[in-house]
């Protein structure tokens, strides 16, 4: 740390505002949090983390090839907070590879596709598995491609009852719709169980 006695700190930048107000930001946020996205393929996992990290879409599918990881500073209630997002190769069940993914992390991302039913009953195993390898992680489910919502086989109802367990968004990468909130959230929670 640029301790106050030390000459140094006469110059440090974070002091004599050299540095943009973001990244002044960042050097004072020390509370940060491992988060793993899990779910199948195609889902939008690797499109979520790039709308919400950079704020674009790209129609393309873009295998994700071992393990991708980013973070992003969020505010929440109780202050700045930074999450590391981990994005990995979707699978619908963990094998070694993914428990190692998991190690450290305090919270959870469950991603399905509104469009294919299958692909919620894989994130909710996909949770099931991941929280008997972690200490009470913070969960949040989204369901995706909220702008197909006319395609979608996911009905209300097993929305409305998943809610009584769990956080649910609906999402969309594309559009941005819910993005936020659901990182936000999750945000929240870390910092709230801290
Ligand atoms: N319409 C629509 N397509 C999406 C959305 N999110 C992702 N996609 C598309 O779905 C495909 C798979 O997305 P990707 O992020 O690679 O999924 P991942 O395998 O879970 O990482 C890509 O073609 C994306 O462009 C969304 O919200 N709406
Ligand atoms: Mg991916």
């Amino acid at each position: 740390m640029g301790g106050g006695g030390q000459p140094r700190s006469r110059y440090n930048t974070r002091k004599n505002g050299l540095r943009s107000p973001g990244a002044h930001r960042s050097v004072m946020t020390d509370f940060a949090r491992k988060i793993c996205l899990l779910g199948d393929f195609g889902v939008g996992k690797t499109s979520l983390v790039a709308r919400y990290v950079r704020n674009t879409f790209s129609e393309k599918y873009l295998t994700t090839v071992g393990v991708k990881v980013d973070s992003k500073e969020v505010q929440t209630a109780a202050g700045p907070s930074k999450l590391v997002i981990w994005d990995i190769a979707g699978k619908s069940a963990l094998d070694h590879l993914n428990q190692t993914y998991l190690r450290g992390a305090s919270g959870l991302m469950l991603v399905a596709d509104g469009t294919r039913e299958p692909t919620l009953r894989a994130a909710l195993y996909l949770m099931m598995q991941a929280k008997s390898l972690l200490q009470d992680p913070a969960c949040v489910v989204l369901i995706n491609k909220l702008d197909l919502i006319d395609r979608w086989e996911i009905l209300p109802g097993t929305l409305t009852e998943l809610r009584k367990t769990v956080p649910v968004f609906e999402t969309s990468a594309r559009t941005g719709d819910g993005v936020e909130a659901a990182f936000t959230r999750l945000a929240e929670d870390l910092r709230q169980g801290a």
